[in-house]
């Protein structure tokens, strides 16, 4: 057994299953290891932001790392904005980074580069394997290192030398620690807090969005009052009929302070107390309203969900009563066609157990709530801000979980970074209908650039913020790639592509023109 099969096959042993990648001539011996070992399923991207998105998709819904296999340095590099955008949202990953043969290396062939010095921003642990016998206990421990939690991303580059010398065997999985445990001084000061009567929020990412975290924090809610928040950009939320409803807050700081107005002490569940975006001239970073006290429950790295558990039974009783469904009506056939009258029809028909990708930028945003309502969902987002992340996030999570529809709500421009998703879905035959927000511009700019006080705009600044001349046209992107598309431009026209969409099992896109 060569370096390259041995950590395939103590991958496996690790239990990570799906290996996303896009190799090149040092990742040859790692590639046919593949083909070799039974079990583990490899899935080309054509670009690799889509390998590294669709790993975070994956891992985000499966709740374990896939691996990645990227080409040297500038192959890592093309992946970087969608790993930032899982080391933000606090995903597991393991990234194989091929690498020169070690005497190779003094060369400075073409290829050659740091690639350490590219790994370290975006990945909480780098090694390098020294020599096919260790390559197995070095994947071994980027698997550990990866599942630390809450999720980290373990880079680990393989020289070509160590992929095809001789190896010694399969490494053992190694033991994963849990979330560490919240001190009883933790929870004591948040039953403290919920006692005095004040005004209580919390804020709330992780695993706190999901299960027995959201039923916690339904009974404490129901039971004292508070408030139940996530951030405006939290990687995953269980959302929909029958769950408690998580208050979203707002994007720009003053709405967002003025969501907050009032609430005394914000107690924080795996998420940092809040700040802004960005920066605008005049306008504070942090969020958190004056008068108001932020109190940690847990940490990103701890058990906030058994945090919850400890605070409910300290100040509410049994179970609440879930909420039923409030589906809205269908939409009426002639209604105005745009942004909200897509995302009413999807809240409408969305099919139970379905998960969400959502990417709709500016679109989205003033209609989140419509899918409070929705049948229960998963809604995955993107964490880190670099756009270009749900295109691959649907993929990785439509291969986590097969049998669950995948909608990926996507605004144009943000699609273009990684479009090359629509291939692997087809290839795949992922179960993925994509909604393209067709505003053909990049919007939010338009009105961050009133935002931040940077003057009128004319015609040269408008022309770096418009998508038009040419026109993208998403049905024959979709085409050319493998993927059935339409586009509409009404209500009814919409209403029945989606509705059609829901029913068919596979790829499909629908560019709405709104
Ligand atoms: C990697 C990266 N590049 C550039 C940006 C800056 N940026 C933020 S939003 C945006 C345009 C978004 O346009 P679109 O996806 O069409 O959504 P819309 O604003 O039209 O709703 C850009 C370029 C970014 N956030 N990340």
């Amino acid at each position: 057994m060569n370096g390259a099969e041995s950590m395939v096959r103590t991958l496996l042993a690790s239990g990570v299953e799906v290996c996303f990648g896009n190799p090149g001539t040092s990742e040859m011996h790692f590639v046919s290891a593949l083909d070799r070992v039974e079990g583990m399923r490899a899935v080309l991207g054509l670009f690799e932001g889509v390998v590294t998105g669709a790993a975070d998709g994956y891992a985000r819904m499966a709740g374990k790392p896939a691996a990645t296999l990227l080409h040297l340095g500038p192959g890592l590099a093309n992946g970087v904005a969608n790993l930032h955008n899982a080391r933000k949202a606090g995903t597991p990953m393991v990234n194989i980074i091929g690498d020169h043969a070690t005497a190779h290396q003094r060369y400075d062939a073409p290829l050659t580069s740091d690639v350490e010095a590219i790994a370290r921003p975006v990945s909480h642990w780098v090694a390098r394997v020294r020599g096919a016998a260790n390559a197995a206990a070095d994947v071994a421990r980027a698997v550990q290192a990866a599942r630390q939690a809450p999720g980290q991303i373990a880079s680990l580059i393989l020289p070509a030398d160590s992929a095809w010398d001789t190896a010694d065997g399969v490494a053992p999985a190694l033991p994963v620690e849990g979330p560490a445990a919240v001190g009883e001084g933790a929870i004591g000061r948040s039953v403290a807090a919920l006692r005095t009567g004040g005004k209580v929020a919390f804020l709330l990412r992780g695993a706190a969005l999901q299960g027995r975290g959201l039923a916690a924090a339904a009974r404490i809610a129901a039971a004292t009052g508070a408030r139940l928040v996530c951030d405006t950009f939290a990687p995953r939320v269980e959302r929909g009929a029958g769950r408690v409803v998580v208050e979203r807050l707002p994007y720009r700081p003053e709405p967002a302070i003025a969501f907050l107005q009032g609430t005394e002490t914000l107690i924080l569940v795996g998420a940092q107390a809040p700040i802004a975006f960005f920066a605008y001239p005049g306008q504070p970073s942090e969020l958190t309203p004056p008068g108001c006290r932020p109190l940690v429950l847990a940490h990103p790295h701890e058990d906030g969900v058994a945090a919850l558990e400890a605070l409910a039974d300290a100040v509410a009783s049994g179970p609440v009563a879930a909420p039923g469904p409030r589906l809205y009506p269908a939409l009426e056939r002639n209604a105005a066609f745009g942004a909200e009258a897509v995302l009413r029809t999807v809240a409408h028909l969305l099919p139970e157990g379905a998960i969400v990708s959502d990417e709709t930028i500016s679109a989205g945003f003033p209609h989140y709530a419509l899918f409070d309502g929705a049948r229960p969902h998963d809604w995955l987002q993107l964490a880190g801000g670099a756009i270009g992340d749900g295109m691959p996030v649907a993929t990785g999570a439509a291969i986590a979980c097969p049998g669950r529809k995948v909608v990926n709500l996507q605004a144009d421009g943000s699609a273009m970074y990684t479009l090359q998703s629509l291939w692997t879905q087809a290839r795949e035959k992922l179960d993925v209908t994509t909604v393209i927000f067709a505003n053909r511009a990049y919007q939010v700019l338009v009105e961050e650039l009133k935002g931040v006080g940077a003057g009128t705009a004319g015609s040269k600044a408008f022309s770096m913020l418009d998508l038009n001349n040419p026109a993208l046209d998403w049905v024959q992107l979709a085409g050319g790639m493998g993927v059935e598309a339409v586009r509409v431009s009404d209500s009814a026209g919409f209403a029945d592509a989606f509705a059609a969409a829901m029913k068919r099992p596979g790829p499909f896109l629908i560019e709405a023109l709104i």
